[in-house]
């Protein structure tokens, strides 16, 4: 039987430490710290999860602004709203949601973004930072995979960690925040030679495949900590993760929900990533 990483509730009691630091922020500096999301078309996931950002924005007492842009939107017009919002004072962080619509450059949108605002950390001047280890701003999914390990006691240190995926996103950046925790680490993807043996050997495994129900018991070392970073969404539009959560559960140590895992989480970093984005530019005024 293992623990289930309550992502929702350890999301909550980050929630709470934010609002009071916003409290202290503004008193300090008379402005709070702002977010602008940009969601280009019609995803309906994406709605589902701009929806969620606004009201966390919200929750912790925010200035948000979200900016919805038709699916024929051009890459110019996107490009001249994030040029305005890199210019307005009382934004912090910028967020463009992912994905685009095929006939926007993702690359060229991420390298218009200030990266002393980019809060998803995706800029490539973040991610070098990130590739060397000094930076103020990590990637949100990843840092939300950290917190919920540390938050629940789990020790990173010298543990093999295998992460399963290596987009950009998650699998890539986790790796490198993993590394300056002192684990030992792999990255697996859908080429990997017996996936299977290399994911029994973690302490800590890191679903991020996008695979419905992919990992079974057969794939989990007994005691092992389970981190689901799969949201693939049924017919039935029930959310399931990577992991098959009933065959694994009873084999693991920890094991994160889906849904009420790592999604909360990737949204809470976005907050904390927005105020500390916010204090350094107060800093630097
Ligand atoms: N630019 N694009 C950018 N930054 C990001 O960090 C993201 N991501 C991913 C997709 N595109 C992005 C997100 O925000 C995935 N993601 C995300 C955010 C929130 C949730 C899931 C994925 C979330 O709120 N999940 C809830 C369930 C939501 C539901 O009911 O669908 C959960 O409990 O897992």
């Amino acid at each position: 039987m293992a623990k289930i990483i309550d992502g929702k509730a350890i999301s909550a009691e980050i929630r709470k430490e934010i609002c009071e630091e916003v409290k202290s922020f503004e008193a300090e500096n008379g402005f709070l710290p702002g977010l602008a999301v940009i969601i280009v078309g019609e995803n309906p996931a994406s709605k589902v999860y701009v929806r969620n950002k606004k009201k966390a924005c919200e929750d912790v007492g925010f200035y948000s602004e979200v900016i919805e842009m038709p699916e024929e939107t051009s890459e110019e017009e996107l490009l001249s709203v994030i040029d305005r919002l890199n210019n307005d004072k009382k934004i912090h962080g910028i967020l463009v949601q992912l994905p685009l619509p095929k006939h926007i450059n993702e690359e060229s949108v991420l390298l218009k973004i200030n990266p002393a605002k980019d809060v998803d950390a995706f800029h490539p001047f973040n991610v070098g930072k990130i590739m060397t280890g000094n930076y103020d701003l990590a990637p949100c999914t990843p840092a939300g995979v950290m917190e919920l390990i540390r938050r629940s006691g789990v020790e990173i240190r010298g543990k093999e960690c295998v992460i399963v995926g290596r987009s950009n996103i998650v699998g890539k950046p986790q790796a490198m925040l993993m590394l300056a925790a002192d684990a030992t680490v792999t990255i697996c993807h859908s080429r990997t030679k017996d996936l299977a043996d290399v994911c029994r050997r973690a302490d800590i495994l890191v679903a991020a495949i996008g695979k419905p129900n992919f990992f079974g018991a057969d794939m989990v070392k007994e005691g092992a900590v389970v981190i689901d970073v799969g949201i693939n969404r049924g017919d039935d539009g029930k959310l399931v993760g990577d992991v098959n959560f009933a065959e694994v559960e009873p084999k693991a140590s920890y094991i994160t929900p889906v849904p009420g895992g790592v999604g909360p989480m990737t949204i809470t970093m976005l907050l904390k990533n927005t105020l500390t984005a916010a204090k350094v530019s107060a800093k630097k005024h």
